[in-house]
């Protein structure tokens, strides 16, 4: 795939950001997890890139919207199809000086429906040194920005919590490389490449905080969504005239 996500140089060229899902199954310690993946190609390519994250808020809100449609129609005990996001991926260009006008605005707009997660993508084009100078400079300028990103502290954590959630600032924003060859690890095929980079961003997401970033989800994005949509459609309500 080149640089604007064709297969062919005579595809078209995208107007806006796409949106894909595809399904994957992983195994964890011997436990299935089943992940959708949903990738936003063309996002960021414009000249003028006002608004190319629309479709993806869109998106998210749309998730919310149809899981509370489901909840107000079903069956207490009916099992809901979940398809709302748990966590977004914020893949920064590694260019080793700072985030860019369109990175701080669409974190913002992001951290506001969505737990968001910044990688710094194809961090092999960094040495250690320039990555690590790299992720304190990022750190700084969330802060600057007062961006706030995933995780968040709520006033009932308790002290181990706040302390994984201390862990998780100091390591973010996560390093990884992409690949689209196999190595071979133990005789068998495995896509990547041969370093640690992505491994920390592996065990976060499938491990260490994959039950809180669906919590999380749950209780503070879906909530305010909800609370939100059932306050309109309440003065909705009592906006039409008396029959
Ligand atoms: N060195 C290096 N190159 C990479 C890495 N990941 C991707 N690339 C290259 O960077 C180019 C763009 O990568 P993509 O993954 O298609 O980028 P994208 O942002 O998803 O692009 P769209 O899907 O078109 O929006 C390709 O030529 C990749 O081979 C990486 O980790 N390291
Ligand atoms: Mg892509």
């Amino acid at each position: 795939m080149d640089s604007k996500g064709r297969f062919a140089a005579d595809e078209p060229v995208r107007q806006t950001t796409e949106i894909q899902t595809v399904s994957h199954v992983i195994v964890e310690n011997g436990v299935k997890l089943r992940l959708n993946i949903v990738d936003t190609p063309g996002y960021g390519d414009q000249v003028n890139n006002e608004g190319c994250w629309d479709p993806i808020i869109k998106y998210i809100k749309d998730q919310h919207s149809a899981y509370l449609r489901k909840e107000l129609t079903a069956q207490r005990d009916r099992y809901i199809q979940d398809t709302r996001i748990h966590c977004c991926l914020y893949f920064i260009n590694p260019t080793g000086h700072s985030l860019r006008p369109i990175d701080v605005i669409v974190m913002k707009k992001l951290s506001e429906v969505v737990n968001v997660v910044p990688v710094i993508a194809k961090a092999d084009t960094l040495t250690i040194e320039e990555r690590e100078a790299f992720k304190d400079k990022i750190r700084e300028e969330l802060v600057y920005h007062n961006i706030r990103l995933y995780p968040f502290d709520t006033d009932e954590d308790d002290e181990e919590e706040v302390a994984l959630n201390e862990s998780i600032r100091s390591i973010i924003p996560f390093a990884v490389v992409g690949s689209e060859s196999n190595v071979i690890i133990s005789g068998t095929p495995v896509r990547g490449r041969k370093n640690r980079l992505g491994s920390e961003l592996r065990n976060f997401l499938t491990r260490t905080h994959l039950q809180d970033l669906i919590e999380t989800t749950a209780q503070i994005h879906y909530e305010a969504f909800r609370s939100k949509q059932l306050l309109a459609l309440k003065e909705g309500v009592n906006q039409r005239p008396a029959q």
